[in-house]
């Protein structure tokens, strides 16, 4: 990939532990979010909500509401029908139709928490007590809270205007003979496994303040997003405005998770609502609404089998899965990509992969960190663990007799992926290495406190990226595959970067600018990063998907080399040097051997940006862009080790310690890294070990809902967290690098479930479903064969 003439890529800021750009300003306070936004004759939106998981709306009065003080706007279903269109999804299913879901109910209300109306008020206040004041006839209806539910004959049907059923799509992937593998197998071992309903919980929930000039004709729009330059195109289609009218800005978004990809019903609502009144208008989320509205995440039933010769050679693999979306199809992806890396880090030719995308009456399901890996890691690890026992082999053994060898890449699983490359084995071997495997099989299970203590692995293969443009296209994605970057040199010596990548704590300004200031050779503190808005930086993809460096690290290599080999030549043109001979060394461009004869480059981007003392033919401006689209994904992977102990008599048990071992091939900032990979295992630990988004089958209702019921990690009941590294290069992106955003989230269940069952194992308890509590750990022990 590099330029014959270029100076090798890798240089001497890749792999250095910088402090990360954005935490002086977070740190100071000087960090601005969505809500710290003001203006001027701004007003408030407050959304009412449907309180039943089905119901037919039968009539809304909002006289009373209209007539209180201080309120000034009220929409409603059919208003909204009028103005703008159904919510538009950014990767829509393959061949499912679009659903009309509108940004407000329209005769039905199809979830708990579904905006109905929505009134601007000059507060906060003032618009929740109008939204009281809003008397609406509600006939509930039938309500599916169960994906099996939904799918059985004769269910109430959610959208039977354009779906005969609530399965909204199903297909499947295979290779080779699973069947016929399956036959041959001396051993075939098959689950059910349940993963939980989680939220992604960012310290900020969603927020939006729109503003309208229509004189201008411009919608600006300040929203905590993960892909502005998505949100500008889904709000034109919905607004049905033209895209060049609109100017979407995400300046500190605080957390994102995938939770903050693409456009919710409330962002339509504030826009409509500034549309007609000519006046800004602020919606920021409270955590209330948050659990009740904001995209939820994965929740899927995977049947899987597994079947295995005698000698631990595994044949075969099949899983089925359904995916429960809740009423809408906000996002597909996660339910997708469970089916990419079912057979995980395994050499398993023969497989097939079936998924099933159901709807039913509850909060749709978007994108979550991990994006439908951590679902499919939970059933398969542990399945392997059971076999391996049935099996009488050492877990460890078995997953190492059956892991792809670094010979075997590129590999193409039976979902039709191709895995990069990679030293699985190794990362299993180093894992073990750390947490002492061997030592703990030796010792006995029961410690004096008459805890048991157990051990368990999870490997793991995460797929960082996604494919080409030209594969999206085939299935109907609003996105591209590419990352593009502006660089313009300022008259200060200094570089403004340009991205549309917001920045929501991956630590992109920093990893950005530590890239382009080793390539262009200039001080790191001269590169000053302007993130996250449309009206000031190219059309770009957005940070999703583990991306962003991938695809960014081409892009801002292509221009940095723009950008130096210009500056170059009108560096050496002036010191009346060969462009060979001299070198950008921090602020100034120097002859090589004789540092004495140098330019500031403050001086050289001034006569470049007036086109005053530049070589003749040379034009003036010293700016580049450049858009640079991956070849393919890049395959994350690693190996973690849970030691857990329990008290068998009430299944209380903890974590004592957790070892992660991950490869996201080049580093170009370990510290970075480690804060993704550290964050992400806490978010992959609370959804494992205590979060669940619960439904009462009865009344359909949302029943942990806040932050006293919705059991998220706390500081003291995070496990010590050891990393460790190894750096295989992927061969298909820019630099060989993997990425790293949402790894973490991936291995704990499995690992922390295998353990239990280790510690567990005189009891032969089996653990099939997510979270794993103390109650849930009680029951399956006394659930076991051996009591
Ligand atoms: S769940 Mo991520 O933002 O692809």
């Amino acid at each position: 990939l590099d330029r014959a003439d270029a100076p090798p890529f890798r240089h001497r800021l890749i792999g250095a532990p910088i402090p990360r750009k954005e935490d002086d300003r977070l740190l100071r306070g000087d960090g601005r979010f969505t809500d710290d936004v003001e203006f001027a004759h701004q007003l408030e939106m407050a959304v009412g909500r449907c309180p039943f998981p089905h119901a037919r709306i039968r009539s809304i009065d909002i006289s009373q509401a209209r007539a209180l003080a201080g309120v000034k706007h009220i929409l409603i279903g059919p208003e909204v029908r009028r103005a703008s269109g159904p919510l538009t999804v950014l990767r829509p299913v393959p061949g499912a139709p679009q659903l009309p879901y509108y940004a407000l109910a329209q005769e039905r209300a199809l979830h708990e928490g579904q905006p109905v109306v929505s009134v601007v008020a000059t507060s906060r206040a003032v618009a929740e007590d109008a939204i009281e004041l809003v008397d609406i006839d509600y006939e509930p209806l039938p309500h599916l809270s169960d994906a099996l539910d939904a799918l059985a004959e004769g269910s109430p049907v959610l959208h039977p205007d354009v779906l005969p059923s609530n399965l909204l799509a199903s297909n499947k992937d295979r290779s080779g003979d699973p069947e016929g593998r399956m036959a041959e197998a001396d051993t075939v071992i098959e689950g059910r496994f349940r993963i939980n309903r989680v939220t992604a919980l960012p310290m900020e929930a969603r927020a939006i303040v729109a503003v309208w000039r229509p004189g201008a004709r411009e919608l600006t729009v300040h929203a905590s997003t993960q892909v502005p330059h998505l949100v500008r195109k889904q709000l034109a289609e919905c607004l049905r405005i033209d895209e060049g009218c609109i100017r979407v800005i995400a300046s500190d978004v605080g957390g994102g998770f995938g939770q903050k990809l693409g456009i919710c019903p409330e962002d339509i609502l504030a826009c409509l609502h500034a549309m007609a009144l000519r006046r800004p208008v602020k919606w920021i989320e409270d955590r209330l609404e948050y659990f009740r509205a904001s995209t939820h995440g994965r929740e899927a039933i995977h049947d899987f089998r597994i079947g295995a010769r005698a000698d631990g050679q595994i044949l075969a693999m099949t899983n089925i899965y359904r995916t429960d979306l809740g009423a809408w199809n906000s996002s597909f992806g996660s339910a997708q990509l469970s089916s990419v890396v079912f057979t995980g880090p395994y050499k398993v030719a023969d497989g097939s992969v079936e998924r099933q995308v159901v709807l039913t009456n509850k909060t749709p399901i978007g994108a979550y960190r991990g994006y439908g890996q951590p679902e499919v890691n939970f059933a398969l690890e542990v399945l392997i663990d059971r076999l391996a026992r049935r099996l009488r082999y050492d877990p460890l053994e078995f997953r190492a007799r059956n892991m792809l060898r670094p010979e075997d890449f590129p590999w193409k699983t039976p979902s039709g992926a191709v895995y990069d490359s990679g030293d699985y084995l190794r990362t299993l071997r180093m894992a073990a290495e750390a947490v002492g495997y061997q030592a703990h099989r030796a010792s006995p299970k029961r410690r004096k406190d008459g805890r048991l203590v157990g051990i368990g692995l999870s490997s793991f293969v995460e797929r960082t990226g996604y494919a080409s443009a030209r594969f999206l296209a085939n299935r109907g994605s609003k996105f591209g595959a590419h990352e593009s970057v502006t660089l313009r040199a300022n008259r200060s010596g200094g570089i403004d970067l340009y991205t549309g990548v917001s920045t929501f704590g991956q630590g992109n300004e920093t990893a950005f600018a530590q890239l382009c200031a080793g390539i262009l050779g200039v001080e790191y503190d001269a590169i000053h990063v302007h993130a996250g808005d449309t009206g000031a930086s190219p059309l770009n993809t957005g940070a999703f998907a583990s991306r962003t460096l991938i695809a960014a690290a081409g892009a801002l290599r292509e221009a940095a080399q723009s950008l130096r080999d210009k500056t170059i030549r009108i560096g050496a043109w002036a010191l009346d040097a060969a462009a060979r001979d001299v070198e950008i060394a921090g602020t100034v461009l120097r002859l090589r051997g004789d540092p004495g004869r140098s330019m500031a480059l403050s001086e050289i981007f001034t006569r470049a940006i007036l086109g005053q003392g530049i070589p003749a033919g040379e034009t003036p401006g010293l700016e580049a862009t450049a858009h640079f689209e991956p070849p393919a994904a890049a395959f994350s992977f690693g190996t973690a080790a849970a030691v857990v102990s329990v008290d068998p008599e009430t299944g209380e048990f903890s974590v004592e310690r957790f070892v992660m071992v991950h490869d996201c091939g080049t580093v170009v900032n370990p510290a970075l890294v480690e804060g993704q990979v550290r964050g992400a295992l806490v978010q992959g630990l609370g959804a494992a070990l205590g979060e669940e988004l619960r439904y009462d089958k009865e009344t359909g209702q949302l029943v942990s809902g806040s932050m006293l019921d919705y059991l998220a990690p706390t500081a003291a009941d995070v496990p010590p967290i050891e990393l460790l590294h190894t750096e295989v290069p992927s061969p298909v992106t820019t630099l060989g690098i993997r990425g790293v955003g949402e790894v973490g989230t991936i291995p704990p269940g499995a690992a922390v479930a295998n353990a239990l069952c280790d510690a567990l194992a005189a009891y032969g308890v089996e653990i099939s479903e997510l979270p794993i509590t103390p109650e849930s750990v009680w029951r399956a022990i006394a659930a076991s064969s051996a009591c």
